[in-house]
């Protein structure tokens, strides 16, 4: 009987000191320790329990209730200490080292793409011998892009430029020349543009060869207007534009809208003509097709061809920054690859 009244009290006693002891505790740490000390293996509730080998099985069974009852309270107790406890660290350490969530990781300095650097450098260069800048639609009509260039519908030059077409028939523009009958129907002669744009054609990719690129146009329409106005012209952009003498080459270029029409190639400055994957091992690259207008685009753009004729050139924009920096690939442009961007 003595032990079974010693053993309900220090049960009774335990909890009471249990209460006070967790109401006392700081830390989570030393929240465990007790919560070993007390409900462990090892625990006082377990030695408590011990000495109930010398009790009746009613005392046992009585003794047995009161104990499971205060595991259960004491876990209740220990839990709600837990989560007091674990929040108030949690705030602790939020107001110690504040995040602010809306830092900058790093001050990044943005720049202009070197596309864009190349083609304000060469605008200068034809602004400063007069030419005036203009632009056109990327989504364009067959007409200008093709038709009153004098492409007739079933002229085999159509195939030469696979086209991204809309569902509704418009198409993406395959190359700057779409403007000139645009800047025909707008300016009076005589005038010089230039045309700088980006062109799209449905086409494989290679290391020269993208299927969005840039051009940049150039025509000139005056009384009398020469091969040897236009060869003066190219001459002394290309050699503002690389700051030294550029060997170049022209050969015989067919294009529907000029008419003689020409190919001018310079001598690849990547590899000086030895042969390298941009020139196809040739040593030279294709630049500036070029040739006089064809009168029936004249007559397009409602210009008389007997009184006015003219040059047009279309310029290979992002060839000439791979010549410019020695870029061995066109892809890195559109590639959004920032150690490609940085280096300019
Ligand atoms: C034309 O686009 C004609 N409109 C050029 C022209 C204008 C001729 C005025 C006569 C008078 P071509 O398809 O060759 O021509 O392209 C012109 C230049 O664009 C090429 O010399 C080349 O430098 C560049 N180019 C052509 N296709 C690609 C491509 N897929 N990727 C990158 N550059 C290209």
């Amino acid at each position: 009987m003595q032990n079974y009244q010693s053993i309900k009290e220090s049960l009774i006693n335990l909890e009471k000191e249990i209460q006070e002891k967790i109401s006392s505790i700081i830390d989570v740490e030393h929240l465990k320790e007790l919560y070993q000390d007390i409900l462990g293996k090892k625990g006082r509730i377990t030695e408590i329990l011990k000495q109930l080998k010398d009790l009746s099985p009613e005392e046992k069974k009585e003794i047995g209730i009161i104990a499971n009852q205060l595991k259960d309270q004491l876990t209740v107790l220990f839990k709600e200490k837990q989560v007091e406890l674990e929040k108030k660290e949690i705030q602790e350490s939020l107001q110690k080292e504040f995040f602010d969530i809306l830092r900058p990781i790093k001050n990044r300095v943005g720049r202009i793409h070197p596309l864009s650097q190349i083609q304000y450098e060469v605008e200068d260069i034809f602004i400063n011998m007069g030419f005036q800048i203009m632009e056109g639609p990327e989504v364009e009509l067959d007409e200008y892009n093709f038709g009153k260039l004098n492409f007739t519908d079933d002229h085999p030059a159509r195939d030469m430029q696979d086209t991204f077409w809309t569902e509704e028939g418009f198409l993406l523009r395959t190359h700057t020349s779409s403007v000139q009958v645009r800047a025909m129907e707008v300016l009076k002669p005589p005038f010089k543009i230039i045309v700088p744009g980006r062109v799209f054609r449905y086409e494989e990719t290679d290391a020269s060869h993208e299927n969005t690129f840039y051009q940049l146009e150039g025509m000139m329409v005056d009384k009398n207007v020469s091969t040897a106005n236009l060869i003066y012209i190219m001459k002394t952009f290309l050699s503002t534009f690389f700051e030294k003498d550029v060997t170049v080459r022209l050969r015989p270029g067919y294009f529907p809208f000029v008419e003689p029409g020409f190919e001018l190639d310079i001598q690849c400055l990547i590899c000086s003509g030895k042969g390298c994957q941009v020139c196809k091992y040739s040593g030279w690259v294709e630049l500036l097709p070029c040739g006089l207008i064809h009168p029936n685009v004249l007559k397009a753009g409602g210009i008389d061809p007997q009184i006015w004729t003219g040059f047009a050139f279309g310029m290979g924009l992002s060839r000439l920054v791979m010549m410019r920096h020695s870029i061995e690939d066109i892809r890195h442009f559109l590639s959004g690859n920032i150690r490609f961007l940085e280096q300019f």
